[in-house]
C-alpha cells in the first residue's frame, strides 16, 4: 500500500471513530412555511411582544424578513436599552412593564452577535456588567455546597454562559464551575433535555474558544457526557427527550464530531420524525420555531462565535392565506379538572371545536366558579394562578391530559379533543 493508500485507510478508520451527525436536508417548502410563521411577530413591536430568540432563530435560517428585520434589532435595542441602562430613579424606564430576566438579557445578546456585533462602547460594557452580576447572584443562590436552586433556572444559566461566550467575554471559573457540577451530578436526570443541551453548547463555546484552561479537562469530559445524556433519551419514534426539545438537542449534536457508533443513526432517525412533525404542522410556538430554523439550515448558537452575516438568505414570501372553508362551528366538549384544591373543582365546558385550552380557561370563568391567572414570557401566556392560588417559589401548575399525561404545550397552543379531560395540578420542580 503506497503513501496515498495508507493515508486513506487512516482516514477511513478515523471516519467509522468520529461520527457527525447530520440531518437530511429538508423541503425548502416546508422550512419556508415555519418561518413564515414568525412573520406575524416580526410586526409587533411593542415591548410586551418582542422576542430576541425569533430574531437569532430567522438569522441562523436559511431564510430572511428583509428590512422588517433591521426594524426588529432596531426595537430590541431601544426596548432593551432603555429596560436595563434607563437611570433607575428617572422616569425614562417607567414604561418598562417588566425588565428582562437574566436568560431575556442573553438572548439578546445572542441577537446581536447574530448581526455580526459584539457589544462595546459604555452602553454595551453596562449590559455585560449586568449579565455577569445575575450569573454571580445566581452563583451565590446554588452556593458552597451546590444545595440552593438558581432564581431562574439552569437552562438559562447556560444561556447566559453562551451568550457572554461568543461576545469572547470571560465568564469566572467558579460560574462555570456551577454549570458543570450541575451537569456531572446529574445522575437522576433531573435536568431537562433542553437545559442539558443549553449548558453542552455553552460548554462546546468555552472549549472552541480555549476560554477557562484550568477547567479545560471537565468541559471537554462533560460535552461527553451532555452528548451520551441526550442520546439516550432517544423515543422509538426518534426524538430527543420530545418533539419540543429534538432541535436544542440536535443544535448539540451537530456541533462537533463525536466518537462512537450510533450518532448518525440517531441523527438521521431525530431528522425523519422532525420532517413527520412539520408535515403535520406541530411547530406552532414562536420560540419552538426559533430554535428549529438553526438545525435545518445546520446551524447551531455556538455558530455566533463567527457568524456568516454575507450568507445568501432567502426572501420569506407572504404567508399562503387560509383556504379552510368556514362552517358551522361544531361544539366540543371538555371537562376541566382542579384536584388539587378544597373543594376540587371539575367541569365539563363547551366550547367550539379547535379552541385552544386558554379558551376553556375562559369559558370556564365566564361560567363562574372557576378563575385562573397568566403571565407573559417568550413561550406565550404562563399559568400562574388558579382559583386564586398562586403557584410559589419553585413551584407551577402542571397541565396534564387525565389521568396523567402532561401536555408538550402551554395553554394558548394546545387544542384539547371532544371528551377530553384536562387536569391542572400544583406541583413543585
Ligand atoms: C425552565 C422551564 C420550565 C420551568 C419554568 C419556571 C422557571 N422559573 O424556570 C417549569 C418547570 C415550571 C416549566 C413548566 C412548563 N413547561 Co417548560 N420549559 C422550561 C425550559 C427548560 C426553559 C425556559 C426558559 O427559561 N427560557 C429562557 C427564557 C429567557 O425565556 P422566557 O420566556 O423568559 O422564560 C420563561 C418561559 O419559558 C416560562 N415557561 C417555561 N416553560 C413554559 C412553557 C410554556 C408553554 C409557556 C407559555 C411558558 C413557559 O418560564 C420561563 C421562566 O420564567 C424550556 C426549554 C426551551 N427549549 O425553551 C421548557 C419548555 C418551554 N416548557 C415546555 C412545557 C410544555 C411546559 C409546561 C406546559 C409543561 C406542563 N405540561 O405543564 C409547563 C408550563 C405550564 C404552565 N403553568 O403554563 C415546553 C414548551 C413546548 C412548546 N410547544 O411551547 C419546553 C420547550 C420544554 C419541552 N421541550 O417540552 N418549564
Amino acid at each position: 500500500m503506497g503513501n496515498l493508500g495508507a493515508f486513506l485507510f487512516l482516514l477511513g478508520a478515523l471516519g467509522a471513530l468520529a461520527q457527525i451527525c447530520v440531518i437530511p436536508q429538508m423541503d425548502s417548502q416546508l422550512v419556508e412555511r415555519l418561518g413564515q410563521h414568525l412573520l406575524p411577530w416580526m410586526d409587533r413591536l411593542s415591548q410586551k411582544h418582542l422576542n430576541p430568540s425569533i430574531y437569532v432563530g430567522l438569522r441562523l435560517s436559511s431564510f430572511q424578513a428583509g428590512t422588517k428585520e433591521d426594524l426588529y434589532l432596531h426595537s430590541l435595542k431601544l426596548d432593551y436599552q432603555r429596560c436595563l441602562l434607563g437611570p433607575a430613579t428617572s422616569n425614562d424606564n417607567s414604561d418598562c412593564q417588566t425588565k428582562p430576566s437574566m436568560g431575556q438579557l442573553a438572548l439578546y445578546m445572542l441577537a446581536l452577535r447574530a448581526n455580526c456585533e459584539f457589544v462595546g462602547g459604555h452602553k454595551g460594557d453596562r449590559l455585560v456588567s449586568h449579565l455577569k452580576w445575575f450569573l454571580e447572584d445566581e452563583k451565590r443562590a446554588i452556593g458552597h455546597n451546590h444545595k440552593g436552586h438558581p432564581h431562574t433556572n439552569y437552562y438559562q444559566y447556560g444561556l447566559s454562559i453562551l451568550a457572554l461566550c461568543v461576545h469572547q467575554k470571560l465568564v469566572h471559573d467558579s460560574v462555570v464551575g456551577k454549570l458543570l457540577y450541575a451537569v456531572e451530578h446529574d445522575h437522576q436526570d433531573h435536568l431537562s433535555v433542553d437545559t442539558v443541551a443549553m449548558a453542552g453548547l455553552a460548554f462546546t463555546c468555552l472549549e472552541r474558544s480555549y476560554f477557562n484552561p484550568d477547567l479545560r479537562q471537565r468541559i471537554t469530559t462533560a460535552i461527553g457526557t451532555v452528548r451520551e445524556k441526550i442520546l439516550k433519551t432517544q423515543t422509538p419514534e426518534g426524538y430527543f427527550g420530545n418533539v419540543y426539545s429534538t432541535p436544542l438537542a440536535l443544535q448539540l449534536l451537530t456541533s462537533s464530531p463525536m466518537s462512537g457508533v450510533g450518532l448518525s443513526t440517531a441523527c438521521l432517525k431525530a431528522g425523519a420524525a422532525l420532517l413527520a412533525s412539520l408535515q403535520d404542522g406541530t411547530f406552532q410556538n414562536a420560540v419552538m420555531i426559533s430554535q428549529l430554523l438553526p438545525v435545518l439550515n445546520h446551524k447551531t448558537y455556538v455558530d455566533l462565535i463567527s457568524p456568516d452575516c454575507q450568507a445568501p438568505r432567502a426572501l420569506l414570501g407572504p404567508a399562503p392565506e387560509d383556504l379552510s372553508l368556514t362552517h358551522i362551528p361544531e361544539v366540543i366538549s371538555v371537562t376541566l379538572k382542579v384536584p388539587s384544591i378544597l373543594p376540587p373543582y371539575k367541569q365539563a365546558i363547551s366550547v367550539a371545536a379547535g379552541s385552544s385550552l386558554e379558551d376553556v380557561l375562559k369559558k370556564a370563568q365566564e361560567l363562574g366558579g372557576f378563575t385562573y391567572g397568566t403571565q407573559g414570557s417568550l413561550s406565550g401566556p404562563f399559568l400562574t394562578s388558579v382559583m386564586g392560588k398562586v403557584a410559589g417559589d419553585r413551584e407551577f401548575w402542571h397541565l396534564l391530559q387525565a389521568p396523567d399525561t402532561p401536555l408538550l404545550q402551554g395553554i394558548t397552543d394546545y387544542r384539547p379533543q371532544d371528551g377530553e379531560t384536562i387536569e391542572l395540578r400544583l406541583v413543585s420542580w
